[in-house]
């Protein structure tokens, strides 16, 4: 058995320790939690795909991932700590084991596995994924402007010199396409798709490539409102809420504005803390509170969509 080695959920953890934990939980609650692969990426490292939740047919699903730009640390260390309160809790106290009876949640704990990696080698503050680009030394694609979604037409640079470069089309990033692909082929189960980035203190649904609102506006309006009301019941952090385009920034090709008009009626980009004091070098010892806050939202969202 591969272990674990050095794995704290409390801690940033690295790409090759955050790789041996996706088997050991997997191995260790083979009643709760599958693994899969659902693709590799530019430099070739597998995309794996955790499904936690409790056998059953026809179960809806919730899609959740972390990891989409290589700085955001406490993101990964989120989707992480979701995982270890499923299988913590579940049998053990109501509102989980209800979740995870009724629901599967695909958790893929770091998208952008390449980037990732460069952070804890070598740069600290890389955003986007490795990948070259004929003609240019740059190096890197932005995955939250490559989906297909408005792509490119605001927020976003077709120079792959910047930071938020587009790609040479959508999905031209092969972490992209295994995502897209993924939930293309299981969309008929996905009722939910939630993507944590950091950092703002933000609950964003769509749209970001347009000023227009979405059909339910309304509904994801007062669900934001209610999750982030939860959500600071824990430590009093407090959140803003809104479509992205007026809330954050206009930036098109992100895959909230991409899952929804697959017809996921509740999309949501979550920007964890801080507002900026320690941005995307938010230190341990934060981990703990932010997630377990965070927890309170994400199973907001969770019973909603399991209601409705
Ligand atoms: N923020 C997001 C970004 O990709 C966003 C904001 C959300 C843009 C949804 C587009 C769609 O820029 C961070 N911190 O990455
Ligand atoms: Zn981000």
């Amino acid at each position: 058995r591969v272990r674990a080695t050095g794995h704290s959920y409390e801690k940033y953890n690295k790409w090759e320790t955050i790789e041996a934990w996706t088997q050991q939980v997997a191995t260790e609650n083979p009643d709760l939690i599958s693994r899969s692969v659902i693709g590799t990426t530019f430099e070739g490292h597998a995309m794996y795909l955790l499904k936690v939740g409790k056998a059953g047919q026809n179960k809806p699903a919730i899609f959740m991932d972390c990891g989409f730009h290589a700085r955001e640390w406490i993101s990964p260390a989120f989707c992480q700590w979701f995982v270890r309160e499923a299988v913590r809790t579940y049998g053990r106290e109501i509102h989980m084991t209800e979740l995870l009876d009724k629901l599967d949640f695909y958790v893929l704990p770091v998208v952008n596995v390449d980037g990732y990696i460069y952070t804890w080698t070598k740069n600290r503050l890389w955003r986007k994924t490795r990948s070259t680009h004929a003609g240019s030394s740059c190096f890197g694609t932005d995955l939250n402007r490559n989906f297909d979604a408005g792509w490119c037409k605001i927020g976003a640079s077709q120079n792959p010199c910047d930071e938020t470069y587009c790609g040479t089309a959508a999905e031209s990033e092969k972490e992209t396409k295994a995502l897209a692909d993924f939930i293309r082929n299981n969309l008929s189960s996905i009722k939910a798709y939630l993507t944590i980035h950091s950092y703002s203190q933000m609950m964003l649904y769509p749209y970001s490539y347009d000023y227009k609102l979405t059909t339910n506006n309304v509904e994801l309006n007062a669900l934001a409102k209610a999750a982030v009301k939860e959500l600071a019941t824990l430590h009093g952090t407090k959140y803003t809420y809104g479509p992205g385009a007026t809330t954050i920034y206009p930036a098109a090709g992100g895959s909230d504005d991409w899952a929804y008009d697959q017809g996921i009626r509740y999309s949501f980009t979550f920007e964890l803390r801080d507002k900026g004091r320690y941005g995307f070098l938010l230190p341990e010892s934060r981990i703990r509170a932010t997630c377990e806050e965070t927890m309170l939202a994400i199973k907001h969202v969770a019973s909603y969509v399991l209601e409705h």
